[in-house]
């Protein structure tokens, strides 16, 4: 995909479902009674593979232009599959079943692509074996492929040394099987769109503070769920509309749920022109419109409870923060060094190349703003946020941007390049 310099983005667009929304609505429709039906479903290559995998387990799950309708079988209601479950490049996909697949009458093999199994595993394993589960390590390096043996799951309690929802909601998801109360404690308050889904379906979960616990229920139950827009996806638009001259977006019906939306905070702290109109209530999640303006902006700090918030958009808030005035220091987020590739060093090797004055540290980077941009030949390493951001650095960019593997965006985002030809329009 080749990328040139762009002025003008205008105009109202919508935003593709919430990825972590619509993998945990095809996983908890599959083991709930009756049918749940899903509007505005992610149809991106890792929530197909969600679907994928539940339909080998024998859930019927039909798939139109509008909706998505699972055919829920109930709690013990899933069946061997006939081969190995193929978890593609989602690490949400991976850990989330490894939960559910821990406390089956039955074994499963997981694997997924390249960079999916060089993804750490050991955070699931840990707490999942010591509740009872029978999760190994195919090649014994801590990463899938992976062998879970159905087993008898044990009530516990997990202190998570990583703010993470996919280790938080592997260990709930057990817990639905367990024996008493499970509950997990987090270093911060990561994504909650477990516990707030598994509400709605009917299960009694306690939020206090940095600890979530689930009570194990005797049924869940079909739900209709319309799936907010992706505050992730937004967020190549947000900062777009703020660097790129001459511009105004507005987001409809975008998912603002607090344990998300750090990426507004951070535009709201650099003094970028943002608002946020028509706030509602989808499923209990909250929803808005967002409207960005071309801003002049200024550098911020970033660390703490905020980066689970923003953990995804930090390579686009990189980005943002090449357009500011001043320093952007970002902090406490070496968990980018183990998603789909090591997003802090992608991004700021890739950044110097462009010209930006960027520096990598052990938790995150250094960022100082207002140097001119220059368009790159780019491989992404198949990672969709880092195709995505060096997308919007391309069309604010000297020159041309070059992305090799730009396909990768269809993981979260299918229509990317398309909204964004409509936008420059
Ligand atoms: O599913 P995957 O590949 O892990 O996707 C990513 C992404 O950028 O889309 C991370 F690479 O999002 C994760 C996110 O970082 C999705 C997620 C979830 O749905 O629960 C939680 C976050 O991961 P973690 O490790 O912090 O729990």
């Amino acid at each position: 995909m080749k990328l040139t310099r762009t002025k003008g983005l205008r105009g109202t667009i919508s935003i593709p479902g919430d990825k972590s929304i619509s993998h945990r609505s095809i996983m908890f429709g599959s083991i709930a009674e009756g049918t749940t039906t899903i509007r505005n479903f992610l149809m991106g290559a890792d929530c197909l593979a969600t679907i994928d995998c539940f339909r080998s387990m024998g859930i019927a799950i039909e798939v139109t232009d509008k909706v998505v309708t699972v055919h829920g079988k109930g709690l013990r209601g899933l069946t061997k599959p006939d081969k190995v479950l193929d978890v593609g490049n989602s690490g949400t996909t991976t850990r989330l079943i490894s939960g559910i697949l821990s406390g089956q009458d039955f074994d499963v093999t997981l694997s997924g692509d390249a960079s999916l199994n060089s993804r750490p595993m050991k955070r699931i394993m840990t707490p999942l074996n010591a509740m009872g589960a029978d999760i190994s390590s195919i090649n014994d390096n801590g990463c899938a492929p992976l062998l879970i043996r159905g087993s008898k799951i044990k009530a516990s309690h997990y202190n998570s040394p990583v703010a993470s929802a996919q280790v938080k909601s592997a260990v709930l998801l057990a817990g639905l099987y367990g024996d008493g109360p499970t509950s997990v404690t987090e270093p911060a308050v990561s994504r909650n769109h477990t516990e707030l889904m598994l509400q709605s379906f009917g299960v009694d979960v306690i939020c206090e503070g940095k600890t979530a616990t689930v009570i194990p229920p005797n049924k869940m139950t079909g739900q209709d769920i319309v799936v907010p827009g992706d505050i992730s996806s937004a967020a190549y638009f947000i900062v777009a509309g703020l660097i790129t001259p001459d511009s105004e977006i507005t987001m409809k019906h975008v998912g603002i749920n607090p344990t998300r939306d750090g990426i507004i905070k951070v535009c709201q702290a650099m003094g970028a022109d943002i608002t946020l109109s028509n706030v509602e209530d989808s499923n209990g999640e909250p929803t808005a419109d967002i409207t960005v303006k071309t801003s002049r902006l200024h550098g911020t700090e970033i660390g703490g409870d905020i980066i689970p918030t923003l953990i995804d958009e930090i390579p686009i808030i990189a980005l943002l923060a090449c357009f500011a005035d001043g320093q952007t220091v970002i902090k406490n987020a070496e968990e980018l060094k183990v998603k789909e590739s090591n997003r802090i060093d992608l991004m700021v090797n890739n950044l110097k190349r462009m010209g930006a004055d960027a520096v990598a540290t052990d938790d995150g980077m250094i960022i100082t703003g207002g140097r001119p941009l220059t368009g790159i030949s780019l491989n992404c390493k198949y990672d969709h946020r880092i195709a995505m951001t060096f997308s919007i650095a391309g069309i604010n960019a000297d020159g041309e941007m070059d992305i090799e593997d730009a396909e990768c965006v269809d993981v979260s985002y299918p229509n990317f390049y398309a909204t964004l030809k409509e936008l420059a329009e």
